[in-house]
């Protein structure tokens, strides 16, 4: 079994794999150091956590995690706050940050034996559509070199390998573009407050959501085609204490700006996840806008499903699970999505002709109006920002 990638979904696939003892290998173009320090995601939905333990892959995220459940809302009519934890499901994230979560699994992974190649850069997928698919790689020393296994995982995110090598028609791209772009950073600062905040301004959106004691990431909108060096660190701190309204509601902890990066908000799932012999999970399967924190979420969730029906084939030769793996996890990305769009137009007016726009603005108004003040709103909201 081959594994195209070592993130979140690749490496939760390849733990589970293994423990079976179903012979895999997990290739990854980054090295061990990159993987170990992306930044990306950091809240982890009840569901993914009790994945991780239901595999035994949650000792870290014990150790290390703190339980979250408020979110605060900052617009132009005041701010509310939604302990989401005493809502709905009653269920909490658990802030774990993504670079930490990968390096617990690929520990976990490579101390039992698991086998792994970092710099090896996976290029196509061939033969899919028979029973020995093939991947050319270039390895770390600059080689091509071929790997041959019964099935591919291609969980090598939204510009890897798996993506390209399937044949135009093939599948289906439902694709949408938000028109929307987000700044996103990491802010070697404590967290503001005690709450991830949702900042409704004129001028954009602004967030904030906790990482670490240290470590805090924000978000700011932006004009699309901004370059990330384009706003200096006094700018940046400037800009979200003005959106966030911080001389109302208590100043920003300012630090250096550790790491920033644009974001074109976009969506897009591809249909089915499967194209043969090689299958599809995580940003490689769907691409979720950022809004509602989905993505990681869902690659561990897709990856646990992917593991139980590869399982069924290969050690009981029972089909019948991978041929259900896409309609399965489809009804849950679709699901995830839906709220993710949600979220967006919670957050933003939509971009368009001016009368269109304020039309949107006021939908925006009256949809946090609802969520602030009808209980079924905050219970929905609530299950569906926790769940996935
Ligand atoms: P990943 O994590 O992108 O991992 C893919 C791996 O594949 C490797 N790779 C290749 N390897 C071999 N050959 C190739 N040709 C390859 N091409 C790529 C890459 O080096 C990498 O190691 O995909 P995966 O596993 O599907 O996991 C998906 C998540 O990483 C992603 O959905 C989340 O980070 C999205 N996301 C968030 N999700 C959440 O659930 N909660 C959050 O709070 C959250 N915050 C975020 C986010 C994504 C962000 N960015 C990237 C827009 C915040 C940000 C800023």
């Amino acid at each position: 079994m081959l594994i195209l990638g070592a993130g979140p979904a690749g490496l939760t696939l390849g733990n589970l794999l293994h423990a079976s003892g179903i012979d895999c290998v997990v290739l990854e173009r980054a090295t061990r150091p990159q993987v170990q320090a992306r930044s990306r995601a950091g809240f982890l939905a009840a569901n993914t956590v009790r994945i991780l333990e239901r595999h035994g892959l949650a000792e870290g995220l014990r150790l290390r995690g703190r339980e979250h459940a408020t979110c605060e809302f900052r617009t132009e009519d005041g701010r509310f706050r939604l302990d989401y934890g005493s809502l709905g499901r009653g269920e909490r994230h658990t802030v774990h940050p993504q670079h930490e979560l990968v390096t617990d699994l690929l520990t976990h992974y490579l101390d039992r034996g698991g086998r792994a190649y970092f710099g090896t850069e996976a290029l196509t997928v061939r033969d899919a559509d028979g029973t020995r698919p093939t991947v050319t790689v270039r390895e770390a020393d600059g080689r091509t070199g071929t790997w041959r296994s019964r099935y591919v995982a291609g969980c090598d995110g939204r510009h890897g390998a798996a993506r390209r090598s399937i044949p135009p028609g093939a599948v289906r791209r439902h694709h949408l573009d938000h028109g929307l772009s987000w700044l996103g950073l990491l802010a070697e600062a404590p967290p503001s407050l005690d709450a991830v905040a949702y900042a409704v301004h004129r001028r954009g959106f602004a967030g904030h959501m906790a990482r670490t004691p240290e470590v805090t990431r924000y978000y700011l909108q932006c004009e699309r085609g901004t370059s990330p060096d384009a706003w200096s660190e006094d700018r940046i701190w400037d800009e979200l204490a003005l959106r966030m309204r911080a001389a109302e509601y208590g100043p920003l902890r300012r630090g250096r700006i550790a790491h920033r990066a644009v974001v074109d908000l976009a969506s897009d799932v591809l249909e089915p996840l499967r194209h043969g012999a090689l299958l599809l999970a995580g940003d490689a399967a769907s691409l979720l806008s950022p809004s509602a924190a989905k993505g990681a979420n869902l690659a561990v969730l897709e990856a646990e499903l992917l593991a139980g029906a590869l399982i069924d084939d290969l050690r009981h030769g029972r089909p019948e699970g991978l041929a259900g793996y896409s309609a399965r996890c489809l009804a849950h990305i679709w699901r995830a999505q839906e709220f993710s769009q949600w979220m967006l137009r919670l957050l933003h007016g939509a971009p368009g002709p001016a009368d269109e726009s304020s039309f949107h603005d006021a939908l925006r108004r009256s949809r946090l109006a609802s969520l602030a003040t009808s209980r079924s709103c905050q219970d929905w909201f609530a299950e569906h920002y926790v769940g996935v």
